[in-house]
């Protein structure tokens, strides 16, 4: 029929993509107290003493451990925070952040 109208077809649907994730990597150096480590692991990433311990060792013995993975605000913030913990002792203590493959 020639006066038949048909609906298009075709959706548009608008493409969303999952953010883009960040590790906060503990950087192992030789001066920092392990229970400072320790305790800084607890106070800014909500892990338990055994949690923060296993992270910290992990650093020590292998140069460096992935704490935790966030979106690149998140990372950042606690990365910046828990280093400026150790500087403000006057310590060396490093936090990073490294995207996700
Ligand atoms: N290596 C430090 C020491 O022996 C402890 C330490 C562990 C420091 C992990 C930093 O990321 C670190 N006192």
């Amino acid at each position: 029929m020639s006066n038949t109208v048909t609906k298009p077809r075709t959706k548009v649907r608008t493409q969303v993509e999952r953010p883009r994730l960040y590790k906060v990597i503990l950087v192992n150096d030789d001066f920092t107290p392990r229970e400072f480590v320790v305790m800084v692991l607890k106070a800014e990433f909500r892990m338990t003493e055994d949690q923060a311990h296993k992270v910290m060792i992990t650093a020590h013995k292998l140069g460096s451990c992935v704490v935790a993975v966030f979106t690149r605000d998140v990372a950042e913030t606690k990365a910046t925070r828990a280093t400026d913990a150790g500087r403000a002792k006057g310590y060396p203590l490093l936090f990073t952040i490294e995207p996700e493959e």
